[in-house]
């Protein structure tokens, strides 16, 4: 008979939500902040959720064993996008959708079984929450951070509306199908680019996060150190500026290019033949993607604009292009071109007939600076570069930036790939930005005390035109905080990473109505010690937050200065070898497994089936192992369940073989579980030892070699059983704990330490070789001396018809391990 799951899960459930069994508040113990990534409300959880959730209980549970104080919260990111369609879709409400879907995964996570302090929950989309992100929104106003610039958007000329990246679909409208083009809005931007530096400087103190995703925000930043160098432009009054990261290739110079978008293109072109050329190229490179753009399979196209630059070392007259290749928000958004030592101005050069001129040669080997076929882009000898020729091109560079300097046309520079981040969200369905537009005062921030702002609802959703919220009277118009006059409200909401900014310095302090969090709570529990999510966050949700956190630390609020210190990214859930996804129709429902199986089984299975970090391929043979297995465990505690009538004391002393075989696979499991799970993550291993153990009760129970400490050994292999269970199948494991007899909840008790005696053996396998070969193995003392072991390896019946008649030559004995006898 199987064991009846469903009722003594929910029978625990139950429990531990009466005893606030999962409450945290601060004393005296160590603290440990265990996190996972707040779920999106979609309605469903999926197999990601069940993976990444059951990591972190596993995390929450074995750290309180080891004696910590632990917080493991939970909450929702429940502003976004999906909420707006759906209303638009089925006209539903996005709050009464969200609050819905909440509702509903709520009760699936509490069926998962995971120990989560929800007196804690925090929600993004409610007042309470979004009060402090406006509150914030103000403070980085305050200080600067946060400023409008003009900026394109999406724009379906059918709907009228803005289109958010995910909308638009082969550059076509997601919901109508016409071709989407871009509009120029005035948007709030956060100024991350202020805290490039540091962000990139302090990936240093993530001792704890995995290299690749270190790489990744190190990547996304970009730093590249150059020199921005001033041209002249032929009968124009402004100087063009570039960027580079090789002053030293200065005289290879042959052309120039702006991106389509620089401010001064229009002005150069009015009035000439090129303009009508100029302009249509312009046209076009809008509806490309910067990412189609600039790949590099992509063929290099540009037009000449009738003007010349002219190269300030050499003097020449040098053409200037714009070319799909060369981007408005870069550097300067114009380029120096060096079709000798860049691939991609080489391609240019080749296609427009521009000359090619080296100014490097490498120094080891043969190198015909009259017919290149491609870019040279190593290091070597400076030619072709006037007084700087024979120089070694890195001193070159220091040269000629000192150079460039003398001549007043530019400076050494240091330039981030990281853009200023921009927040602003044509949307309802987002935290209302807290600003105001008065006609005599301009933009004006709402009053502290009279956050929060809002959203109305009395608006409508068509999917067309404007932000919904324009259309809500009673939001519009409000009256300015400075002077009083009528006034106008901002209706861009914020983008939705904002709110995942801070909700984890939320967590530490969810009901403070007067401040965003008590900065003595946030000092006692940040940073968070273990965060837990998808690598698909590796670059906007971190490093948004680490921003955000050291903003706040700057302005005296956040303790800490980064705010996750160790990170764990889990591996996706795979079916058939693709992502399991609704589009790709192979999902497996957390839901239907539950039901048939039980939450433990299908915790342990997402924790068995792969280290977290890896893809994890779901298999039902593997789901039914791990129901089988739970099984087994219940069987055999059920039908061991007499022996804790015999609680006695072991005497060491007294032990048969069997007894101590099996309390050296207790304690190695104890050991080995601890380290797996501690150290490494290693919960695949970490339960396959767990089973191992089962596998060794079963067949110590039956063996006649147990002494009369048979009982006694039994209660200590299912006492460290259901404890090392505990953190993996809980449900189960605070049964049986209860079951035997044990008093309190499992998940309360300590730790199970392992007995170092147990785990050294007395007795130890020593191969026996003749001439180098395999010929018997022997169980010896582990203290055995030489002479003695010797001896005995001469004596193995086996061993002896190897060397019957021969001479000995030798024997050599490692310790340990092996004895070889050389024999002729
Ligand atoms: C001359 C040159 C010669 C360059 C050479 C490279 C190699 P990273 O390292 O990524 O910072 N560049 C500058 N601004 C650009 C823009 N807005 N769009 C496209 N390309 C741009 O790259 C810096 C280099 O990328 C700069 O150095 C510039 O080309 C180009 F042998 O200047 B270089
Ligand atoms: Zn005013």
């Amino acid at each position: 008979m199987a064991y009846n799951f469903s009722k003594i899960e929910k029978k625990w459930q139950e429990i531990w939500e009466n005893n606030n069994a999962f409450e945290a508040s601060e004393n005296e113990k160590q603290k440990y902040y265990i996190l996972e990534m707040f779920p999106y409300p979609s309605g469903k959880i999926h197999m990601g959720h069940v993976r990444n959730y059951s990591i972190g209980d596993v995390f929450a549970r074995f750290k309180r064993m080891r004696g910590f104080n632990v917080l493991h919260p939970m909450g929702w990111d429940a502003f976004g996008l999906p909420a707006e369609n759906a209303a638009i879709k089925h006209g539903i409400h996005p709050n009464k959708w969200t609050l819905e879907n909440i509702d509903d995964m709520k009760k699936q996570l509490k069926r998962l079984g995971l120990s989560y302090d929800w007196n804690r929950e925090v929600t993004t989309c409610l007042p309470d929450y979004y009060k402090w992100t406006q509150w914030f929104f103000i403070q980085l106003y305050k200080r600067g951070l946060a400023y409008k610039k003009k900026s394109a958007v999406n724009w379906c000329p059918s709907c009228e509306t803005v289109l958010a990246n995910e909308q638009v679909v082969d550059g076509a409208c997601e919901r109508c199908d016409t071709p989407v083009g871009k509009k120029e809005l005035e948007q709030w931007y956060f100024k991350i680019t202020d805290y490039a530096e540091r962000l990139l400087e302090d990936i240093k103190e993530l001792e704890g996060w995995p290299e690749k995703v270190k790489i990744m925000q190190k990547n996304w930043i970009g730093k590249s150190k150059g020199a921005e160098i001033d041209f002249e432009i032929k009968g124009f009054n402004k100087k063009l500026k570039v960027f580079t990261t090789r002053p030293d290739t200065i005289y290879g110079v042959t052309y120039m290019v702006m991106a389509p978008e620089h401010p001064y293109i229009n002005e150069l072109v009015k009035g000439t033949e090129y303009e009508e050329e100029v302009l249509e190229f312009k046209k076009k490179m809008e509806y490309i993607s910067e990412i189609d753009r600039t790949s590099t399979t992509a063929e290099k196209e540009g037009v000449f604009i009738g003007r010349y630059a002219v190269n300030p070392v050499t003097k020449e007259e040098i053409p200037i292009y714009i070319a799909n290749y060369v981007l408005i928000d870069y550097g300067t958004g114009a380029i120096m071109a060096v079709p000798g030592h860049d691939q991609r101005d080489f391609e240019f050069a080749k296609k427009y007939n521009i000359p090619i001129r080296p100014v490097i040669k490498p120094v080891e080997r043969e190198f015909d600076e009259n017919n290149l076929k491609e870019a040279y882009t190593g290091e070597g000898i400076m030619i072709n570069s006037d007084k700087f020729n024979g120089l070694d091109n890195k001193i070159a560079k220091t040269e000629i930036t000192k150079y460039i300097e003398e001549l007043g046309i530019g400076k050494a520079t240091v330039n981030y790939r990281l853009r200023d981040w921009l927040i602003s969200r044509q949307r309802y369905w987002g935290t209302p930005i807290p600003i105001v537009y008065c006609d005599d005062c301009g933009i004006v921030p709402v009053n502290e005390e009279d956050l929060p702002v809002k959203l109305p609802t009395d608006v409508e959703f068509t999917g067309k035109g404007q932000s919904p919220l324009t259309t809500s009277k009673e939001f519009m118009y409000t009256t300015c905080p400075k002077c009083g006059k009528k006034a106008r409200r901002e209706t861009d909401t914020m983008d939705t990473f904002i709110d995942s900014s801070w909700y984890f310095l939320r967590y530490t302090d969810p009901k403070n109505e007067n401040e965003p969090f008590n900065k003595d709570k946030a000092n006692y529990w940040l940073k968070v010690d273990q965060y837990i999510g998808g690598v698909e966050h590796a670059i906007l949700h971190l490093l948004y937050s680490r921003f955000f956190v050291k903003v706040l630390y700057d302005m005296g609020l956040s303790p800490v200065n980064e705010p996750f210190k160790n990170l764990l990214t889990q591996g996706m859930v795979l079916k058939d070898g693709a992502k399991m996804s609704k589009s790709k129709g192979n999902v497996v429902s957390p839901e239907e497994i539950i039901s048939n199986y039980g939450a433990d089984t299908a915790r342990l299975f997402v924790l068995f089936a792969a280290p977290p970090e890896r893809d994890l391929e779901w298999s039902d043979q593997g789901v039914e192992g791990c129901y089988r297995f739970l099984n087994r465990v219940y069987r055999l505690v059920e039908e061991l369940k007499e022996v804790y009538n015999n609680k006695c004391e072991i005497n060491i002393e007294q032990l048969s073989k069997a007894d101590k075989n099996l309390r050296y696979v207790i304690h190695s499991t104890i050991q080995k579980v601890t380290t797996d799970i501690e150290d490494r993550f290693n919960f695949n291993t970490a339960i396959s030892s767990i089973m191992e153990l089962v596998n060794e009760i079963y067949r110590y129970k039956d063996n006649a070699e147990a002494s009369n400490y048979k009982d006694a050994i039994l209660i200590e292999s299912l006492d460290s059983l259901i404890l090392l269970l505990a953190p993996f199948a809980p449900h189960l494991a605070e049964e049986l704990w209860h079951f035997v007899g044990n008093e309190g909840s499992v998940h309360q008790q300590k730790w199970p330490e392992y007995d170092r005696k147990a785990i050294v053996k007395d007795q130890i396998t020593i191969v026996i070789q003749v001439n180098g070969k395999v010929r018997d193995k022997i169980e010896v003392d582990a203290n055995i001396d030489k002479e003695s072991l010797e001896k005995l390896a001469l004596n193995s019946e086996r061993v002896k018809s190897f060397i019957e008649g021969k001479e000995i030559k030798k024997i050599i004995v490692v310790p340990k391990k092996l004895v070889n006898i050389v024999a002729k």
